[in-house]
């Protein structure tokens, strides 16, 4: 069984080759990204054991998700299939304020996911199940769905939760109660500085962790300046990795699998946060929202560095 399984919605990407706007393309790019599968794919390539669990239409875009995934060497065999509903899509356009997506997944197979689904053998066997708050948007029962992961009882595995707040996908203005509700009730959360800012109007790390923290263990990360973790009355800081930033969108997911990688090991703090900044950077230098982790030979090197050396 798989280690780390991982639940949510993913979509195929179409997205420019290059720096122009979506408008001026005439051929696109695709491949796939969905939050937490970008983290079952992180994990498994630091040589992990992970799952990705969710719905998908019978289409030839599920097709596509389901090779790249297996290719990358995450167990997609619980994922199910929807004939009736389609597998969700979204598009890339870059600017000079970053870059911009426009999702097509309203009514998709994975839309129609719901509580059932944290009854399933592979989330009652994991150690570490892994969520985020994008699926909370999606609909009534993918929300229902969290809670039901969230609520799993004592002497089970952890539960994992990256807030990922997508403004786009949240109408009703709902997004920081709910947010701030689930990621409460996680074992791990992982939150950007900057979006509890936004959703809580907190933007000091320790705040943000007083306010997260019902949750043991909050990893506070600060794009290019460095991660906070807060765990057994813990404070720790890793600076991130100096990187030239091709793209930005998956670093979050990456960091997320580098830090379970280390949990998974059972390494000190100072350790996962590295592991998560390692992974975090092989997806800043890459266009796709999912990038070849580096090899382990590597980030062992990198772990033995002394704090100077590091950063
Ligand atoms: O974190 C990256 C994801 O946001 C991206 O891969 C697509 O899941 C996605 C989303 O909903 O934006």
């Amino acid at each position: 069984p798989a280690d780390v399984v991982c639940v949510g919605e993913t979509m195929v990407v179409l997205g420019p080759p290059d720096d122009r706007p979506l408008a001026e393309q005439d051929t696109l790019r695709m491949a796939v990204g969905g939050a937490e599968s970008n983290v079952a794919c992180g994990l498994a390539g630091l040589g992990h054991r992970a799952a990705w669990l969710s719905r998908l239409g019978d289409d030839p875009f599920a097709r596509r998700i389901l090779a790249e995934l297996g290719a990358r060497g995450v167990d997609v065999s619980a994922v199910e299939t929807d004939p009736e509903r389609p597998t969700a899509v979204y598009f890339k356009d870059p600017g000079p304020g970053g870059t911009r997506t426009h999702y097509y997944r309203g009514g998709s197979a994975a839309t129609a996911m719901g509580p059932s689904l944290a009854r399933h053998p592979a989330v009652r066997a994991a150690r570490i199940v892994h969520l985020s708050g994008v699926a909370a948007a999606l609909s009534e029962s993918c929300d229902r769905l969290l809670e039901a992961v969230l609520a799993r009882p004592e002497g089970r595995g952890l539960v994992s939760f990256d807030v990922n707040h997508r403004p786009a996908l949240w109408r009703d203005g709902g997004a920081s109660r709910r947010l701030l509700t689930l990621a409460r009730a996680a074992g791990i959360v992982f939150v950007g500085r900057d979006e509890a800012e936004e959703l809580w109007g907190t933007a000091r790390p320790d705040d943000i962790a007083d306010l997260l923290a019902p949750a043991p263990v909050v990893v506070v990360k600060d794009a290019g300046f460095g991660a906070t973790s807060y765990a057994g009355g813990m404070r720790t800081f890793v600076p991130s990795l100096p990187t030239k930033v091709v793209e930005p969108v998956g670093a979050g997911d990456a960091f997320a699998a580098g830090y379970l990688a280390g949990v998974l090991e059972d390494r000190a703090e100072r350790d996962r946060l590295r592991l998560g900044h390692l992974a975090a950077a092989a997806a800043l230098r890459t266009r796709d929202d999912v990038p070849v982790m580096p090899p382990r030979t590597e980030t062992d090197r990198c772990l033995a560095l002394d704090e100077e050396a590091w950063a």
